[in-house]
């Protein structure tokens, strides 16, 4: 299949329809083929990759649900062996730039696996949430924006991702935190505020095809279902920062300490809970 036409994207009108809806869905990102080798050079290096960023969503140490591996690609980066290096990230970044009206860097990817019959669900969240404070004074809507890519078919039995429309507009939304099953805290909104926010037909399933793509902003609230299907359903996540602000070192490992404290706190009372009975 043709790669998007990028002439045609580059209109006030989609980006009025990014900064009114808080996503904007773009088909054909990237080749087919380049997905099928991503694919398979994820499979073939999912055990051996080293996760070197310290962010908190990847598989649990004991954790034997090998469907909810996160594979960050630090292997083999400069070689022209690795298919991650057939994407064209400078498209990429110049449509998230485009969309978030401010010049973009890009400062993070990832793959998802969401394996047939046991990739996790992910609870309902902003993305800026895992986020805030690591970077200063940062505007949660403006400064930040992620192109999520399907590398599989999405469907909503595997578990597609789901986005509630126009929830970027109530800017910062309260979260709270959540043990999952295998063993890693979660930040998620409280169910009767993500029902007032999905009324009038802004529940939004993204069933997107294989190499097509949905940028979203870090306050747009997303999640998704566990993969009930016999199907594999990856997905590549790319991050994006305005190009005058970073993460600070000493900021992210306060932010961490802080989330490990919480985590803590909430596995105590589990076990004083466990003591008890
Ligand atoms: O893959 C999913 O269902 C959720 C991923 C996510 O939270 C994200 O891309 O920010
Ligand atoms: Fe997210």
């Amino acid at each position: 299949m043709e790669e998007f036409p990028i002439k045609d994207f580059f209109t006030n009108e989609n980006r009025d329809k990014y900064l009114n809806d808080g996503y904007f869905v773009v088909d054909n990102i990237i080749d087919e083929l380049i997905c099928d080798k991503i694919n398979s050079y994820v499979q073939s290096n999912k055990d051996n990759n080293v996760d070197q960023t310290k962010e908190i969503d990847r598989d649990y140490p004991f954790s034997d649900i090998l469907g909810t591996k996160v594979f960050i690609n630090t292997i083999d980066e400069s070689s022209k062996d690795n298919p991650f290096n057939l994407i064209d990230y400078e498209k990429i970044t110049k449509m998230a730039s485009f969309l978030s009206n401010k010049p973009m860097k890009f400062w993070l990817k990832k793959v998802y696996l969401k394996s047939a019959f046991q990739g996790d669900n992910e609870v309902y969240h902003q993305d800026y949430e895992y986020h805030i404070s690591k970077g200063g004074n940062t505007d949660p809507f403006y400064d930040y924006i992620q192109c999520f890519i399907a590398l599989e078919d999405h469907s909503i039995p595997g578990g597609c991702l789901n986005i509630i429309k126009g929830s970027h507009k109530s800017k910062r939304i309260p979260h709270d935190m959540v043990m999952t099953r295998n063993g890693i805290s979660k930040l998620t909104v409280k169910p009767d505020i993500l029902k007032q926010l999905s009324k009038g037909n802004n529940f939004k399933p993204m069933e997107l095809k294989k190499g097509s793509c949905v940028f979203f902003s870090y306050v747009t609230l997303h999640g998704s279902s566990s993969n009930s299907s016999p199907l594999d359903q990856p997905r590549m996540v790319i991050q994006f920062m305005s190009k005058d602000k970073s993460h600070d070192e000493d900021k992210t490992q306060e932010f961490f300490s802080n989330r490990k404290l919480k985590e803590i706190k909430i596995l105590e009372l589990m076990l004083n809970h466990l003591k008890q009975e």
